[in-house]
């Protein structure tokens, strides 16, 4: 595998050089000061692409670029959106990047109720917590009809979980949930003061009328849009799941489960349209056969997300150590070990898969400082540290 690291750019509080030190060779990064549809540039591809070379280091993957609103929803203007992705593509092939992530969350990126759960050790860990964003939704939000979404069981449990809450208590869950998280892009309003989410409401009321179907469907036409331009020109699409990979405050999402992924896997044959495999995002769900789901879309898989969740059976759960939790990281790793042996022997020239360490604990210094959420230097040292014994462990003893 291709030892990679997110970066933020040249904002982020973990240097290159701490990069470097984690012992990673490629950056997963995207351009974050370009707004969210714009074209991005051969020259600004270039200068990020340069600036990460002087420093020793290779672009290796584009994590993301995004899908603007307008495309999920098929509202205004949407197909100069999907022209703007297809010049976007084709600038990065010129500059010679050849994978790209991107999600197709309505709304929201990845969510949590918590950034700063308290593991065992001590360490801090981002968790979910099903009654924390059920208590957003009804009583918080105040979301129209969210009632229908929950059973009666779960909107007592959000209740007690409610009226427990401080002031100070829901004026955290409001921002963890609708703000400040690194992989938002589209800079959703916070309520000045108070917790008045009119605005934040107005935005979910974009997806009125949406369900999966028509989220499929969209997602599907922006596909056959696109992938024949990545294509033609070299580059690997790999879409990452849901995260959770579940329905929240009654937004369609479309992309959790092995199902999921197999119909659009179906609608656009081609292996440009692939996965980027999130273990810990497909391990939040305990239907979800994850050393199953690599053996089926091994071929698709162009990147990695190697992470672990803990369940605990209701619907929550809490990142676990990179080698813990509920993830059966020795069989996914010897999973794609076998694959990027087998595309070897093919000549396939993709047979290094790039995988980066997701997340990590904020944990020992790190503890004191501030990180991007999720992405603190030294948990995810240990993560990275972790994997790649554990892949040399499994490469001698099997190849
Ligand atoms: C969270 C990340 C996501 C991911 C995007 C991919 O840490 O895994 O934000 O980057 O969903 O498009």
């Amino acid at each position: 595998m291709e030892q990679t690291w997110r970066w933020y750019g040249p904002s982020d509080p973990v240097s290159l050089q701490d990069i470097k030190q984690a012992g990673a060779t490629g950056i997963v990064t995207a351009l974050h000061h370009i707004p969210n549809g714009a074209v991005w540039s051969v020259s600004e591809i270039e200068k990020r692409k340069s600036y990460l070379e002087e420093n020793g280091l290779v672009w290796s993957v584009v994590e993301s670029l995004p899908l603007h609103e307008s495309i999920k929803t098929q509202q205004s203007a949407f197909e100069q959106y999907i022209e703007n992705y297809k010049i976007s593509l084709a600038n990065l092939a010129q500059c010679g990047i050849g994978i790209v992530c991107y999600n197709c969350m309505p709304v929201l990126d990845w969510t949590r109720t918590s950034l700063d759960y308290t593991v065992a050790d001590g360490s801090k860990a981002l968790s979910f917590e099903f009654s924390a964003l059920a208590a957003f939704d009804l009583f918080i939000l105040r979301r129209p009809h969210a009632e229908e979404t929950y059973t009666e069981g779960q909107i007592a449990s959000a209740k007690t979980y409610f009226e427990g809450m401080s002031e100070g208590d829901i004026w955290k869950l409001v921002k963890t949930i609708i703000a400040g998280l690194p992989g938002s892009s589209e800079g959703y309003p916070v309520p000045e003061k108070g917790y008045d989410l009119s605005k934040f409401q107005a935005i979910l009321d974009t997806y009125a009328g949406i369900g999966e179907t028509e989220m499929r469907d969209h997602l599907v036409h922006f596909l056959r849009e696109v992938v024949p331009v990545a294509e033609a020109n070299g580059i690997l699409m790999c879409i990452h799941p849901d995260d959770p990979p579940f329905s929240i405050l009654g937004l369609p999402r479309i992309m959790g489960t092995e199902a999921d992924y197999a119909y659009i896997f179906d609608q656009v044959k081609s292996v440009h349209n692939g996965i980027t495999f999130c273990a810990g995002s497909l391990g939040a769900r305990a239907d979800n056969d994850l050393p199953q789901m690599m053996d089926r879309f091994a071929d698709r898989v162009h990147f990695l997300h190697l992470r672990s969740t803990q369940r605990d059976g209701k619907g929550n759960f809490y990142e676990a150590n990179h080698l813990e939790g509920d993830v059966d990281m020795y069989e996914i790793i010897k999973k794609v070990l076998s694959e990027e042996k087998r595309r070897k022997e093919v000549g396939r020239k993709d047979h290094q898969i790039p995988m980066r360490p997701d997340h990590g604990h904020q944990m020992l210094d790190d503890l004191h400082k501030k990180t991007n959420p999720g992405y603190s230097a030294i948990g995810r040292l240990r993560g990275l540290g972790e994997l790649r014994g554990l892949e040399l462990g499994i490469k001698k003893s099997l190849f």
